[in-house]
């Protein structure tokens, strides 16, 4: 019998369990650091801090990080170097972060921050009606998570572009890449969305100069990672009156500390790293679906796209 351990000290284990002993009895289950014999531990799925776990378990076949996102598995990279380290990729996320995406797109592009800060003062005033096909959206990321974004806000009818790292092809989509490719998706994007994984090249890449090089009256919708924004630089531009507003789910330090100048911020909405919450149970079919590849045809049977290139860092 395989055995498979939960760790993650931020996410609570029973929903994986019951998934798991729900849909593969014939997996063992275990909870770090309660796991008995380490080198009894086949697969792990991995939340936030779980590098004490990694370098306790000697006979590894795969790490599943419970998230989209590996950032919180890059201190143990080197030790994960042989060892298949698999993301979820999972319709249910997807569609989490669509949503999200659109609501935030809509309400900036219908003008809700400022309708919001109107009400606030008691002002009944009329703002402009933009259509969708004069608001430029530039969407930083076009993976899993931002392709869909992207699609969904095509069929909406706003002018959408992307960027990625390497060359992509999307209907109905300006993609964009490499450096010349961000300082052309920033000097036009009305609203930027942020879907990009954490890694050494996106640590701090939305400084001043890049939020000063959006558009007057821009506004930004983070849901990649919160240490991609330098969170001075934000506030100075949204206080200058450069960009209107920001939604901002995903922060340097989670979870925001109270007294952060961000949540008193009236041009700051804030939600705590929800724009999508992994569901354990569609998970864990993907999770067992990649299992049963992996057992039966090897690691390059895993899904294309889900299997962590350390080199790139995503
Ligand atoms: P993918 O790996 O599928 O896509 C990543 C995209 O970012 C790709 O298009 C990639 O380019 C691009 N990219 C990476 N590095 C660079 C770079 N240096 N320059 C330009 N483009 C770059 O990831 P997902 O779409 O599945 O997820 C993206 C991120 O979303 C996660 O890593 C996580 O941080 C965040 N997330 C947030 C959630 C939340 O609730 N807030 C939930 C889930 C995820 P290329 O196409 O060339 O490879
Ligand atoms: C993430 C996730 O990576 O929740 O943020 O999936």
């Amino acid at each position: 019998m395989s055995v498979l351990a939960f760790a993650s000290p931020t996410e609570p284990p029973g929903p994986w369990l019951d998934s798991f002993a729900r849909l593969a009895p014939r997996l063992e289950l275990r909870v770090w650091p309660d796991v008995g014999e380490p080198a009894e531990v086949d697969y792990l799925l991995a939340w936030n801090a779980a590098a004490d776990a990694i370098r306790a378990m000697p006979n590894l076949k795969a790490v599943f990080s419970l998230g989209a996102g590996v950032d919180h598995l890059q201190e143990v990279a080197a030790e994960l170097a042989c060892i298949p380290v698999v993301r979820i990729k999972d319709q249910a996320l997807t569609e989490g972060i669509t949503e999200y995406v659109v609501y935030h797109v809509l309400g900036f592009h219908r003008h809700m921050h400022r309708y919001r800060a109107q009400q606030r003062e008691q002002v009944w005033r009329e703002l402009p009606q933009t259509r969708p096909g004069d608001r430029r959206v530039g969407i930083l990321g076009l993976g899993v998570l931002g392709q869909d974004a992207a699609r969904a806000l095509v069929a909406l009818g706003f002018d959408v572009s992307g960027w990625s790292r390497t060359p992509r092809q999307i209907e109905g989509v300006r993609c964009l890449h490499g450096d010349a490719g961000l300082d052309q998706l920033l000097r036009d994007a009305q609203i930027l969305v942020c879907l990009l994984p954490l890694t050494e090249q996106t640590r701090g890449l939305l400084n001043r100069a890049r939020l000063e090089g959006l558009p007057e009256g821009a506004c930004l919708v983070n849901a990649g990672r919160g240490a991609q924004l330098v969170e001075a630089d934000l506030i100075s531009c949204l206080d200058s009156g450069h960009l209107e507003g920001a939604a901002l789910d995903v922060f340097a330090r989670e979870p925001l500390p109270p007294g952060h100048v961000f949540w008193d911020h009236p041009k700051i909405q804030i939600t705590p790293h929800v724009a999508s919450i992994t569901n354990p149970d569609t998970s864990t079919r993907y999770i067992l679906e990649q299992i049963e590849r992996l057992n039966t045809a090897g690691v390059t049977a895993l899904e294309a796209g889900t299997v962590v290139d350390w080199h790139r860092g995503y």
